[in-house]
């Protein structure tokens, strides 16, 4: 919290950019997250939003929560749309045109948007260089269409494409890793966030946007109707996706990673499975592969920041001793 304190209560009185008064169910942790993301934001900027829960509950005609310039895009093409953007103002600044300065385009999805049908868009964007912002909002499955699996769907995880059952553990598959697939881009910045973590959260989406280049933030949302968890408990299960684990926060900036929050040790997995009805089903056997696979990823990702700062020490070292010759 103190590291915050400069700026952050000066973010708090920000005009808010998603306003209240959207359809979103009750206790949507997506709601939340695209709130504090915005609030972070200056009001130069220009969204462009992938169908989706927030773009279903936002943008209901004759309606609109959002308070600034947005525009709805496909599922396949909310990067090249941003990207489009980004090369139309900077043609029309080469043009002798009057255009604001300083915008930022910022491109919003959800899991399915970034990690399924819009990622060939999305490393297109990160691979040119644009300069904006990608914000994906992470709720672990396609919820708008009624819970269906994404590639972002958890191991176990129960949804409507994905049942438990005889012969069925609920979705087979490893939660793809997309904020590492971002990182593979070389771009400037990469962060993960989670709404629960507030002060956090606003910090990388502001600091995203204020580094020219291509960055991008994944936000774990809680998603109390597709995950099947009680309406009160989404900032306790944020809290402990982080605590357990199993979504680490962490920055890459510049190929030099940064664990966010310092956990001396990781509480159980079970403590954050349990309380949700999409992993109710889950054998004591199943819990603890994840709980393996959990720790495994957990250290190889203290150990790239761990690498990262004996790097940077040995540079400043170098850096010093040239100053001093
Ligand atoms: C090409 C295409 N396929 C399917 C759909 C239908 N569709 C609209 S929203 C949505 C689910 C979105 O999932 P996600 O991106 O994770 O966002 P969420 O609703 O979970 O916030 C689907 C399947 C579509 N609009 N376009
Ligand atoms: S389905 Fe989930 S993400 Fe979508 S509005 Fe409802 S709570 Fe929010
Ligand atoms: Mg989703």
């Amino acid at each position: 919290m103190e590291k915050y304190a400069v700026y952050v209560p000066r973010l708090i009185k920000r005009k808010e950019k998603f306003a209240p008064g959207h359809r979103a169910c009750i206790g949507c942790g997506e709601a939340l997250a695209v709130r504090l993301a915005f609030k972070a934001l200056d009001n130069n900027i220009v969204v462009a939003n992938a169908t989706g829960c927030m773009e279903i509950v936002a943008s209901q005609i004759p309606y609109t929560t959002w308070h600034v310039p947005w525009i709805h895009t496909l599922f396949e093409n909310t990067a090249a749309v941003a990207s489009g953007i980004e090369a139309g103002y900077k043609a029309m600044k080469r043009k002798g045109v009057q255009v604001p300065d300083n915008v930022k385009v910022i491109a919003m999805a959800g899991d399915g948007g970034t990690s399924d049908i819009g990622l060939q868009a999305l490393s297109g964007a990160l691979e040119r260089g644009h300069d904006f912002v990608y914000l994906c909002f992470d709720n672990e499955a396609y919820m708008n269409t009624g819970v269906q699996r994404s590639s972002a769907t958890p191991y176990g995880a129960v949804t409507t494409t994905s049942p438990a059952g005889k012969n069925s553990i609920g979705q087979f598959s490893w939660k793809k890793n997309m904020p590492e697939i971002a990182a593979a881009h070389n771009i400037p910045y990469v962060a993960t966030a989670c709404h629960s973590y507030p002060f956090d959260l606003m910090d990388k989406v502001a600091k995203a946007a204020s580094i020219p280049g291509p960055a991008y933030v994944h936000i774990l949302s809680v998603c109390p109707t597709g995950w099947r968890s009680p309406t009160d408990t989404v900032v306790k299960l944020g809290r402990l996706a982080v605590e357990t684990g199993i979504f680490p926060l962490y920055e890459v900036e510049n190929g030099q990673y940064k664990m966010s929050i310092e956990l001396p040790k990781l509480k159980p997995v079970k403590d954050y499975l349990k309380q949700q009805g999409r992993f109710r089903h889950l054998s004591d056997d199943i819990i603890a592969k994840i709980q393996e696979r959990v720790e495994i990823e957990y250290q190889k990702l203290v150990e790239k920041a761990e690498n990262g700062s004996k790097r940077a020490k040995r540079k400043s070292k170098t850096g010093a001793a040239k100053i001093s010759t």
